[in-house]
Protein backbone atom coordinates (compact mmCIF):
# COMPACT_ATOMS: atom_id res chain seq x y z
CA UNK A 1 0.00 0.00 0.00
CA UNK A 2 1.28 3.67 -0.34
CA UNK A 3 2.79 4.59 2.52
CA UNK A 4 2.62 8.18 4.13
CA UNK A 5 4.98 10.11 6.23
CA UNK A 6 3.80 12.97 9.07
CA UNK A 7 5.98 14.70 11.30
CA UNK A 8 4.89 14.10 15.08
CA UNK A 9 6.19 16.25 18.06
CA UNK A 10 6.00 15.04 21.72
CA UNK A 11 5.95 18.73 23.61
CA UNK A 12 7.73 19.85 26.58
CA UNK A 13 4.94 18.91 28.93
CA UNK A 14 4.75 15.42 26.81
CA UNK A 15 8.61 14.44 27.91
CA UNK A 16 7.73 12.82 31.20
CA UNK A 17 4.81 10.46 29.40
CA UNK A 18 7.79 10.19 26.02
CA UNK A 19 7.96 5.79 26.58
CA UNK A 20 3.86 5.60 26.88
CA UNK A 21 3.07 8.34 24.10
CA UNK A 22 5.96 6.19 21.58
CA UNK A 23 4.32 3.02 23.14
CA UNK A 24 1.17 4.23 22.08
CA UNK A 25 2.54 5.36 18.48
CA UNK A 26 4.12 1.74 17.84
CA UNK A 27 0.68 -0.28 19.09
CA UNK A 28 -1.36 1.75 16.47
CA UNK A 29 1.13 0.86 13.42
CA UNK A 30 2.91 3.78 12.93
CA UNK A 31 6.59 3.49 11.89
CA UNK A 32 8.77 5.62 13.74
CA UNK A 33 11.35 6.56 10.49
CA UNK A 34 13.46 9.21 12.36
CA UNK A 35 13.66 10.57 15.88
CA UNK A 36 15.37 12.95 17.80
CA UNK A 37 16.04 14.89 21.12
CA UNK A 38 15.75 18.75 21.09
CA UNK A 39 15.51 22.21 23.03
CA UNK A 40 13.81 24.63 20.77
CA UNK A 41 14.72 28.24 21.10
CA UNK A 42 12.07 30.82 21.42
CA UNK A 43 12.76 32.36 17.97
CA UNK A 44 12.91 28.60 16.48
CA UNK A 45 9.30 27.39 18.47
CA UNK A 46 8.29 30.98 16.64
CA UNK A 47 9.30 29.86 13.50
CA UNK A 48 7.72 26.24 13.84
CA UNK A 49 4.26 27.58 14.85
CA UNK A 50 4.32 30.67 12.49
CA UNK A 51 1.36 29.99 10.83
CA UNK A 52 -0.27 31.21 14.25
CA UNK A 53 1.73 34.53 14.50
CA UNK A 54 -1.49 36.45 14.77
CA UNK A 55 -3.48 34.44 17.46
CA UNK A 56 -3.90 35.61 20.95
CA UNK A 57 -2.14 32.92 22.28
CA UNK A 58 1.33 32.78 19.80
CA UNK A 59 3.68 33.82 22.73
CA UNK A 60 2.25 31.83 25.39
CA UNK A 61 2.77 29.03 22.56
CA UNK A 62 5.96 30.10 22.28
CA UNK A 63 7.60 30.44 25.48
CA UNK A 64 5.49 26.36 26.20
CA UNK A 65 7.49 25.47 23.41
CA UNK A 66 10.80 26.74 24.06
CA UNK A 67 10.49 25.82 27.96
CA UNK A 68 12.31 22.05 27.84
CA UNK A 69 12.93 19.54 25.38
CA UNK A 70 11.12 18.16 22.63
CA UNK A 71 11.02 14.72 20.71
CA UNK A 72 10.45 15.41 17.11
CA UNK A 73 9.69 12.09 14.85
CA UNK A 74 9.03 11.16 11.61
CA UNK A 75 5.96 8.79 11.45
CA UNK A 76 5.55 6.31 8.51
CA UNK A 77 2.17 4.56 7.43
CA UNK A 78 -1.06 4.52 5.40
CA UNK A 79 -3.04 7.09 6.05
CA UNK A 80 -0.13 8.44 8.55
CA UNK A 81 -1.45 12.07 8.86
CA UNK A 82 -5.07 10.90 9.32
CA UNK A 83 -3.64 8.02 11.78
CA UNK A 84 -1.77 10.58 13.84
CA UNK A 85 -4.28 12.92 14.05
CA UNK A 86 -7.01 10.75 15.38
CA UNK A 87 -4.55 9.63 17.97
CA UNK A 88 -3.33 12.92 19.60
CA UNK A 89 -7.04 14.26 19.93
CA UNK A 90 -8.63 17.39 19.75
CA UNK A 91 -6.19 20.55 20.50
CA UNK A 92 -8.09 21.27 23.94
CA UNK A 93 -7.93 18.28 26.53
CA UNK A 94 -10.96 19.60 27.51
CA UNK A 95 -12.12 18.30 24.77
CA UNK A 96 -10.32 15.47 24.45
CA UNK A 97 -11.25 13.89 27.18
CA UNK A 98 -15.11 14.43 26.59
CA UNK A 99 -15.07 13.26 22.84
CA UNK A 100 -11.63 11.20 22.40
CA UNK A 101 -10.80 9.62 25.91
CA UNK A 102 -8.48 7.24 24.61
CA UNK A 103 -6.60 9.78 22.79
CA UNK A 104 -3.09 11.46 23.72
CA UNK A 105 -4.54 14.50 24.36
CA UNK A 106 -6.83 13.15 26.85
CA UNK A 107 -4.56 11.01 28.49
CA UNK A 108 -1.64 13.02 28.68
CA UNK A 109 -2.30 17.06 28.27
CA UNK A 110 -3.50 19.72 30.78
CA UNK A 111 -4.75 22.39 28.50
CA UNK A 112 -5.15 24.14 24.95
CA UNK A 113 -1.52 25.52 25.30
CA UNK A 114 -0.23 22.11 27.31
CA UNK A 115 -1.69 19.33 25.05
CA UNK A 116 1.22 16.64 24.87
CA UNK A 117 1.97 16.37 21.39
CA UNK A 118 1.78 17.99 17.77
CA UNK A 119 0.80 16.24 14.43
CA UNK A 120 1.17 18.14 10.80
CA UNK A 121 -2.69 18.34 9.56
CA UNK A 122 -1.47 18.29 6.05
CA UNK A 123 0.73 17.12 3.56
CA UNK A 124 2.89 20.21 3.15
CA UNK A 125 2.58 20.58 6.60
CA UNK A 126 4.34 17.45 7.00
CA UNK A 127 6.73 18.27 4.36
CA UNK A 128 7.45 21.80 5.61
CA UNK A 129 7.73 20.09 9.60
CA UNK A 130 10.10 17.41 8.75
CA UNK A 131 12.09 19.29 6.99
CA UNK A 132 12.51 21.67 9.91
CA UNK A 133 13.54 19.19 12.39
CA UNK A 134 15.14 16.85 10.15
CA UNK A 135 16.83 18.75 6.62
CA UNK A 136 20.40 17.90 8.20
CA UNK A 137 20.19 14.38 8.59
CA UNK A 138 18.50 14.09 4.51
CA UNK A 139 22.00 12.01 3.73
CA UNK A 140 22.92 10.21 7.12
CA UNK A 141 25.02 7.14 6.59
CA UNK A 142 22.14 5.53 8.40
CA UNK A 143 19.87 5.94 5.63
CA UNK A 144 20.68 2.22 4.42
CA UNK A 145 19.06 0.67 7.12
CA UNK A 146 15.78 1.52 5.69
CA UNK A 147 13.65 0.50 2.34
CA UNK A 148 14.17 -3.55 2.31
CA UNK A 149 12.07 -4.49 4.85
CA UNK A 150 9.88 -2.09 5.75
CA UNK A 151 9.06 -0.21 2.14
CA UNK A 152 10.35 2.80 3.39
O1 LIG B 1 -3.26 21.37 15.27
P1 LIG B 1 -3.51 21.50 16.74
O2 LIG B 1 -2.26 21.42 17.57
O3 LIG B 1 -4.55 20.53 17.23
O4 LIG B 1 -4.19 22.94 17.01
P2 LIG B 1 -3.97 24.34 16.25
O5 LIG B 1 -5.29 25.02 16.22
O6 LIG B 1 -3.25 24.16 14.96
O7 LIG B 1 -3.05 25.14 17.26
C1 LIG B 1 -1.67 24.87 17.33
C2 LIG B 1 -1.23 24.95 18.77
O8 LIG B 1 -1.48 26.26 19.27
C3 LIG B 1 -1.95 24.02 19.75
O9 LIG B 1 -1.50 22.70 19.72
C4 LIG B 1 -1.60 24.70 21.05
C5 LIG B 1 -1.70 26.19 20.68
N1 LIG B 1 -3.02 26.71 21.04
C6 LIG B 1 -3.15 27.39 22.25
O10 LIG B 1 -2.15 27.57 22.95
N2 LIG B 1 -4.37 27.86 22.64
C7 LIG B 1 -5.46 27.66 21.88
N3 LIG B 1 -6.64 28.15 22.29
C8 LIG B 1 -5.35 26.99 20.65
C9 LIG B 1 -4.11 26.51 20.26
MG1 LIG C 1 -2.45 22.60 13.82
Amino acid sequence: QLQERTLALIKPDGIPYMGKIIEAICCSGLIIKQLRMCKLSRGQAKDFYKAHMDKPFFEELANHMSSGPCVAMELVAEDAIAKWRLLLGPTSTEVARMKAPSSIRANFGTDSTRNAVHGADSYDSARREAHFFFADRMFAPCAKFFNVTLGI
